[in-house]
């Protein structure tokens, strides 16, 4: 298993509306993400900045953003694409993160 972090970007004003449909993510989603290793998945919000951290723990080298080829995941980043900041394919704009610090 490896951990690994990466940020979006929330657009301003949507914190709401972003946790609604999270608590709401569609089980078939959920489905894929495990089948794809992805478990242990947190999403943190900045609010001072809009930033939105995510770090997750992966069994396959394969991260929830690896995915944009499923159509499942292509439907979901499209539903998410109203507030958030995306590439021209929906994808939301991730930024790798780096591990520097960890302690067991
Ligand atoms: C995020 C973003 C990610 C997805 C999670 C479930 O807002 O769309 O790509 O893995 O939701």
């Amino acid at each position: 298993m490896a951990k690994i972090a990466f940020k979006m970007q929330l657009k301003p004003g949507c914190k709401g509306i972003y946790e609604q449909r999270h608590a709401e993510i569609w089980p078939e989603l959920k489905t894929l993400l495990k089948e794809a290793g992805v478990s242990d998945y947190s999403i943190f919000l900045d609010e001072s900045t809009n930033i939105l951290f995510a770090v997750q723990e992966q069994s396959s080298g394969q991260s929830s953003q690896h995915l944009g080829s499923h159509p499942i995941v292509q439907r979901w980043w499209e539903y998410m694409a109203d507030i958030m900041e995306t590439n021209p394919d929906n994808s939301p704009v991730s930024q790798p993160l780096k591990q520097v610090f960890y302690m067991p």
